[in-house]
């Protein structure tokens, strides 16, 4: 028992990697299978699995997230801006030009890592029948996960003072550990093509039997659903109904593929999709329930970070034409202190 919390959500393994765990399944990431992604590097060719920042474009995906917004940086000088973007340094004898940027940047907006601390759940870890915001490993909201301002359950606001961020289970987390080992990808483009299928337990099962992919404990499980080829192709500008009604989803609701997360041990899930999980969710069970069930078990319960929005095109076709599904994969996120998500660029090499 640790002082956070004395009773876990079903299926949790909160308190398995030790009490103050912030990495979860990232744990299995162990030098044996970097080795073994190292292994299957046998043609040198390295892919870049990441959407350019400014795709999918809009806010049609979620409108609170937008597109970065570049600038240069600038000086006062003379009360008036100086630009620095392209400049001389001002010395009169120096030869340099410089150029220097800042962004704005939605951390979740294009190809990107959800950190543990992205989602949680209204649980009640204490066992005193009152419900809080909890994370992976009993890490509570408003105590290692602060807001600007601390939200309550009925509603009610009250302002924090010190600076808001993640205290436990930030991104960074992420960036130290590295990243990097096997990636297993499965291809469901092949066998749903543009089609919006909830794929459950027993779909998913026969893409990887149709490839021969297999997952064992500690890889990193890559989808391919066609997804991000169509954020590609519109350059800026997607359609509505392709955003919210194209291409494979996983299941998340589906009590079989759950379990089979829970048993596998992979280490992690990303893919070319939105969200990984299909949303809105199927309805659950009772009154109340999660509305990601994907993002709950993996997130919440068992640390498992999802990666969304990745492009998988041409590492999908050439695993394909060349009979593989596995690949060294290497994809740490920005060592952005604090932040619950962050841009990735992932790289596989064959
Ligand atoms: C949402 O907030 C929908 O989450 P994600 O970025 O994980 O898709």
């Amino acid at each position: 028992m640790t002082k956070r919390w004395s009773k876990r959500p079903q299926n949790a393994n909160w308190g398995d990697f030790g009490a103050d765990d912030e990495l979860g399944r990232v744990n299995l990431l162990t030098p044996e299978k970097v080795l073994q992604g190292v292994g299957e590097v046998r043609a040198g060719l390295s892919f870049c699995l990441s959407l350019p920042l400014e795709l999918p474009g809009g806010n049609g995906l979620n409108p609170n997230r937008y597109p970065p917004i570049l600038e240069a940086t600038v000086s006062q000088v003379d009360g008036k801006p100086r630009y620095l973007y392209p400049l001389e340094f001002n010395d009169g004898r120096f030869t340099d030009v410089v150029c220097d940027d800042k962004v704005s940047l939605t951390c979740q907006y294009s190809t990107q890592w959800d950190a543990l601390c992205h989602m949680g759940g209204q649980f009640d870890a204490t066992g005193d029948g009152v419900a809080d915001y909890r994370f992976y490993n009993g890490y509570q909201g408003g105590t290692d996960i602060i807001g600007p301002v601390d939200h309550h359950l009925d509603g009610t606001m009250t302002d924090r003072s010190e600076p808001m961020g993640a205290r436990k289970l930030g991104i960074e987390n992420l960036a130290k550990k590295g990243m990097q080992g096997r990636g297993v990808m499965v291809d469901l483009f092949r066998h749903h093509g543009n089609e919006r299928v909830f794929v459950g337990y027993d779909l998913l099962m026969a893409a990887m039997e149709s490839s021969g992919a297999e997952i064992e404990p500690g890889d990193m499980l890559v989808l391919y659903t066609g997804f991000a080829d169509h954020i590609v192709d519109a350059q800026g500008n997607p359609d509505e109904d392709m955003l919210h009604n194209s291409c494979a989803v996983l299941d998340g609701r589906d009590e079989k593929l759950q379990q089979w997360i829970i048993d596998s041990g992979l280490a992690v899930i990303c893919a070319d999709n939105y969200a990984v999980e299909g949303l809105p969710a199927r309805p659950g069970p009772g009154e109340t329930f999660a509305g990601l069930p994907l993002h709950e078990l993996c997130l919440f319960k068992l640390g498992i970070n999802l990666g969304e929005l990745w492009y998988l095109r041409d590492l999908a076709n050439w695993l394909h034409e060349n009979d593989r599904t596995r690949f060294l994969l290497t994809a740490p996120p920005l060592r952005l202190t604090g932040a619950v998500g962050s841009p990735v660029t992932p790289i596989a090499t064959v």
